[in-house]
């Protein structure tokens, strides 16, 4: 046994500080960190069972690559970097750079690989980035760069302050996704002062801590806010000194929303109109109020329309950039990009087949299979996956299946066999998270924002590879960048005597003047030269200097509240220091409320409201028939929060406490309706596809709403070796080609099904 050690867990977004004893390469005590500066102590269940994640019988130890059989042979390093080296510059020789295309990008935790994936796609020209953000957020991004000027404005909720908290299509009980969940929404439902409103028509732990659930018909959010925001309007509670000071647009948003027929939509939405009039009073009339949102509202019927309308609500009652209200954050690393036509010479970047346009820097996994699988000749021939899965994740199990059977090349970078390196052409098997320096980029805190670099825990497994030494190599292979940089090197190993002098700052600044694409490999370029310099092994982390120099540009004020000082690139220097030797995170900066506005990027400072497609959309609705189909009756919630689910992190059936099958949720009226009893075997069946479940009868959801976990369905080697799934793997029942129109995110909360008892 050894001390206690910082370290992360790396399950969900929140990325809680972990301490943690090790024993002959385990995870033997984990317990939270109080020392982390964001989550003091916080852990939840799952992350008692890290080593499930580290020491299971799937991990990866060597480069494979499939024979003609289709089985695997172990290979050297040297001789998967280079065939794959060159089979990526023929297929660009051949094909042009079009061809090409990665999909991932960094998990939960594990991020800093991501920068360097990030740098060998620009240094390549791999034009195609496919990622599960585009598979949840984009439509929200979307329309944060029509609301706020840039696609990178993202807003977080003050919950902890907030007098009245409005969760949307999220269950942060089980999801987290707010700073420490379960004691935020403790400390709300104890205090009769505050207010929790729930919109879900789950009746989750969350909604049974509510002072009022909204329990709608899944799929209806949009008839539900409108019907809400018109209320405001009607029942004059919006904030009039607010929308006049910060914001455009509003009378023409007005005049839409006067339009809404209230009662008919509450009745679409299958709620009561007291219900709904109380909950949008007290949103209105509070002193503060957050709204947060997830998948719920994202992932189901009129995504982007749902985005625009939850921001809307407080927008219009002036619940922007005060405490306990939403508010941006600022980013030390930026996770997105704002995507946007500049000028004839660079149009909006569009998938090559789809034409489907890029939203913050993304591409939607929606459309992956129709890039690939296609006669097309700019179709998609050679694709990297890195910390993701997707050929169980995203929609349409069936079409990414096939497609990925028609790559010329697919590469997997995994720590784990998955099923999406079950049928690539070559595997790199990655060091875990608690094996090399991680990070993660989801530090979306305000006004109090932090940064946590952890030092692993264990050497790499024998033969495994950190990501960023595996996109150097590749980098260098395909002669993408150069091997060495001895004048910055030089200039690096001055800096280390003489910080104070900027030598290397400015030797840099140089390089970079004068070959301007070198920009691109940066994060290479500060590895292999100030990297060298850095405590044993922390190489990767070099881009964090480079990082704190631009951070400290933009939010110097913010980072000395938090207890530094000096000015431009001295407290740079002095915020990287204490990254490097805060082994349990480090605040980044202290805002203020009224910073807020300085986030907006408007040339006029101001909210935008008015948005031509989303006004549109808003007006379409009075047409929009939500009946039940005939064929699958039921709804289906495909992926359930729930507590032993985790992605598809764990492989190993046997992390799980409970709920082994993942079973099926379903109403005690459906059951008997479709004569299925607890704990029977039943067909699941969509238009897409079918699978069998388990029945678990429960009253939490509504009559005629089914629910799945995601994250099962893995398969997992028995004791001979033989691989078998554990529970469903619920994108057998999912389509492409049922999405959102703007941002093409699946519709997983909204799959219609129907039951029947599993005779076999
Ligand atoms: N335990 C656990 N936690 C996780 C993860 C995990 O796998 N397991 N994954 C992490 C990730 S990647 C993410 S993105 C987050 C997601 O976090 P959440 O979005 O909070 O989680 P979900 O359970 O997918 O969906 C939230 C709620 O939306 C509700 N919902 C379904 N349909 C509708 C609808 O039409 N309208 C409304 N208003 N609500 C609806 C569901 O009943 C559910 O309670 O969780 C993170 N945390
Ligand atoms: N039907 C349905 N589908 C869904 C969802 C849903 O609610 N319903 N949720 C969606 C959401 S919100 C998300 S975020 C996605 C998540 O799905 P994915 O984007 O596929 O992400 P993960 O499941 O986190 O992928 C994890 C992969 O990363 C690997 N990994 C772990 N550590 C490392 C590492 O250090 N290095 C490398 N290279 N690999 C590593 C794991 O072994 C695993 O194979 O699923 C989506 N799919
Ligand atoms: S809240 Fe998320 S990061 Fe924190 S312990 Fe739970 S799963 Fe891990
Ligand atoms: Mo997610």
């Amino acid at each position: 046994m050894t001390d206690w050690k910082p370290t992360a867990c790396i399950l969900c977004s929140r990325n809680c500080g972990l301490s943690v004893q090790t024993e002959n390469g385990r995870l033997v005590k984990i317990r939270g960190d109080k020392q982390h500066p964001i989550s003091a102590g916080y852990l939840c269940q799952k992350a008692t069972r890290l080593d499930y994640y580290q020491n299971h019988a799937d991990r990866l130890s060597q480069p494979l690559r499939k024979t003609a059989d289709g089985s695997f042979e172990a290979i050297s390093w040297d001789t998967a970097i280079s065939e794959i080296a060159s089979r990526l510059l023929a297929l660009r020789g051949t094909h042009g750079k079009r061809c090409l295309a990665y999909y991932g990008g960094g998990g939960q935790g594990n991020h800093i690989g991501a920068m360097y994936a990030s740098a060998f796609r620009s240094t390549l020209g791999i034009p195609h980035y496919y990622s599960a953000l585009a598979q949840e957020k984009t439509g929200d991004f979307w329309v944060n760069g029509q609301l706020f000027g840039r696609q990178t404005c993202h807003i977080t909720e003050d919950i902890e302050h907030s007098d009245c908290v409005m969760f949307i299509g999220t269950n942060p009980w089980q999801a987290h996704g707010i700073r420490n969940a379960r004691t935020a929404l403790k400390d709300i439902a104890k205090n009769p002062e505050r207010t929790m409103i729930v919109v879900d028509p789950r009746c989750t732990k969350t909604a049974k801590m509510a002072d009022i659930h909204l329990q709608l018909r899944p799929g209806t959010d949009a008839f539900l806010l409108s019907a809400m925001l018109a209320i405001i309007v009607r029942e004059n509670l919006q904030d009039t000194s607010f929308l006049d000071q910060h914001t455009t647009g509003f009378s023409a948003l007005r005049e839409v929303l006067m339009e809404v027929p209230v009662d008919d939509y509450i009745t679409r939405a299958g709620l009561e109109r007291d219900a709904v009039q109380a909950a949008t009073r007290r949103l209105a009339t509070a002193n503060s109020a957050a709204v947060r949102v997830d998948l719920g509202i994202q992932q189901s019927l009129n995504s982007t329309l749902n985005s625009y309308l939850e921001k809307l609500l407080f927008l219009v009652t002036g619940n922007l950039g005060k405490k306990g209200g939403n508010n941006f954050h600022s980013f030390f690393i930026p996770l997105i990009a704002h995507s946007e036509a500049r000028g004839k010479r660079h149009p909006l970047p569009k998938t090559a087949v789809t034409g489907v346009p890029e939203i913050a820097g993304l591409f939607p996994p929606n459309v992956l299979p129709a890039e690939i699988d296609t006669e097309h000749a700019a179709r998609t021939r050679a694709l990297i996956v890195d910390s993701a899965n997707p050929a169980v994740s995203a929609a349409d199990t069936q079409a990414y299946r096939q497609a990925f059977d028609k790559l010329e090349l697919l590469v997997v970078v995994d720590v784990a066999m998955s099923e999406t390196a079950q049928q690539a052409h070559y595997v790199l098997p990655a060091a875990s998270q608690f094996e090399k320096w991680e990070a993660t980029f989801f530090n979306l805190d305000f006004p109090v924002n932090g940064f946590h670099l952890r030092k692993p825990l264990f050497a790499p497994l024998a033969n495994t590879l950190p990501e960023p030494e595996i996109y150097q190599r590749l980098a260098i292979a395909t002669g993408s960048i150069p091997k060495t940089f001895p004048l910055l090197s030089a200039a690096a190993r001055l800096h280390q005597r003489w910080p104070g002098l900027g030598i290397f700052r400015n030797m840099l600044i140089m390089t970079l003047a004068l070959r301007p694409r070198l920009k691109r490999a940066l994060p290479f370029l500060l590895r292999e030269t100030l990297g060298q310099t850095l405590p044993a092994g922390a190489a990767a982390a070099a881009p964090f200097w480079g990082a704190s120099q631009l951070y400290v540009r933009r939010h110097a004020a913010a980072v000395c509240r938090t207890g530094l000082k000096g000015r431009g690139a001295q407290l740079a220097e002095r915020l990287f220091e204490r990254i490097m030797n805060d082994h349990s995170g480090t605040l980044l900066s202290e805002h203020q409320y009224e910073d807020t506005w300085s986030f907006i990027r408007h040339a006029d400072g101001k909210v935008h409201l008015q948005i031509p497609e989303m006004l549109d959309a808003l007006q379409a609705l009075r047409d929009q028939r939500c009946d039940e189909q005939k064929d699958y009756p039921l709804v289906l919630i495909a992926g359930e929060r729930r507590s032993f689910n985790a992605n598809t992190i764990f492989r190993d059936p046997l992390w799980r406490k409970g709920d082994p099958e993942g079973a099926l949720r379903i109403h005690p009226q459906d059951a008997a309706l479709y004569h299925l009893q607890d704990g029977a075997s039943a067909i699941c069946e969509s238009e897409r596809g079918s699978l069998t479940v388990q029945i678990k009868i429960c009253d939490s959801v509504r009559p005629g709403v089914v629910s799945l976990p995601h994250g099962y369905g893995l398969d997992y080697p028995d004791k001979n070796g033989k691989r078998q799934a554990h529970g469903p793997q619920i994108n057998l029942l999912t389509d492409v080609k049922h999405c959102d129109p703007i941002s093409a995110t699946p519709f997983h909360k909204y799959v219609p099904v129907k039951l029947f008892v599993n005779y076999q």
